[in-house]
């Protein structure tokens, strides 16, 4: 059943009953991903609400709206002043971190945009085969290299000879609580702004859409390494909801740069409040 329908079952079964509180729509937030507080506060204020529809709709957009920002406008506006603009695509494994990078690529290459790619996820050769092969597909450079190393010196390397107005840097996929790999991302920050003391421009978390649990957790985490410009949220065009992004929007407030809808480069898109609740309800 869908997430609208049995909120509209619970609802209808409280009035119906004159039952005190609201555990069900509770329930049904928190299987949504929208977390502790925020299930409580909206099945408190759906509870006495007529429209779901129309209340939903006003709740999500006063959470998400003033974090919605363009990717686009924000590299036309960097650009003035920066070049490179360095970005960092950090996140857990499997989050859609490369395929990403492959569609950012592509949608400011159609801008007139150049772009150059640092295979940083360097242990993984598969990891930068799959790199290689997107850099290929789009045009652009890439750097990588043959064996296994510090993916710091690579980004060194990377910024150095970058000629481009774009440099986007893949980084391996890693859960918060491995200090090893942990103290392997600040390292690459640390080069970066050595290098350039404003980089990285942009530190991009990405988000599987897919993925409920720990989100939160991930994304404080991966902050306090290097603070957050904003999330892309991936893999919506399944039967993902993405409500941990309502959470994450909630509570830390991160600016939200786009959506992933499918798996090949054209398949990015802004955040639309419409769709993301069209989504929710279906
Ligand atoms: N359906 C769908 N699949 C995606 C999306 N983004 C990434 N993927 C798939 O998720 C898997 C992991 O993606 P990848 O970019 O390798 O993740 P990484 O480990 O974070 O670099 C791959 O099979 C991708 O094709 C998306 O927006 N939609
Ligand atoms: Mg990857």
């Amino acid at each position: 059943m869908s997430f609208f329908k049995k909120l509209k079952n619970a609802i209808q079964k409280i009035r119906g009953t004159n039952e005190v509180g609201s555990t069900a729509l509770e329930d049904i937030l928190l299987e949504a991903d929208f977390g502790v507080d925020l299930a409580e506060q909206i099945s408190r204020e759906l509870d006495g609400n007529a429209d779901i529809n129309t209340y939903l709709h006003n709740k999500l957009s006063s959470i998400l709206s003033p974090l919605i920002v363009d990717f686009e406008l924000i590299i036309e506006k960097s650009l003035i002043n920066t070049k490179p603009i360095i970005i960092f695509m950090i996140g857990v494994n499997g989050c859609g971190k490369t395929t990403t990078i492959a569609k950012l690529a592509h949608l400011l290459k159609a801008r007139g945009k150049s772009v150059d790619i640092a295979a940083c996820d360097t242990f993984r050769v598969a990891a930068v085969d799959q790199l290689s092969f997107w850099a290929e597909k789009v045009g652009c450079r890439i750097f990588r290299t043959e064996n296994a190393r510090d993916p710091a010196s690579l980004v060194f390397d990377a910024i150095k000879s970058t000629e481009s107005d774009v440099l986007i840097v893949d980084t391996a996929g890693r859960l918060p609580n491995n200090p090893n790999l942990m103290g392997e991302l600040s390292k690459m920050y640390r080069v970066a702004s050595k290098i350039d003391s404003t980089a990285p421009h942009m530190n991009i978390i990405i988000i599987d859409a897919t993925i409920g649990q720990n989100v939160i957790e991930h994304v404080k985490a991966f902050n306090d390494v290097h603070p957050i410009t904003g999330l892309i949220l991936t893999k919506m065009d399944g039967n993902a909801k993405g409500g941990s992004i309502v959470r994450i929007a909630n509570e830390l407030h991160t600016k939200i740069l786009g959506v992933g809808t499918g798996e090949s480069i054209a398949d990015f898109q802004g955040f639309s409040i419409d769709s993301f609740l069209k989504g929710l309800v279906e």
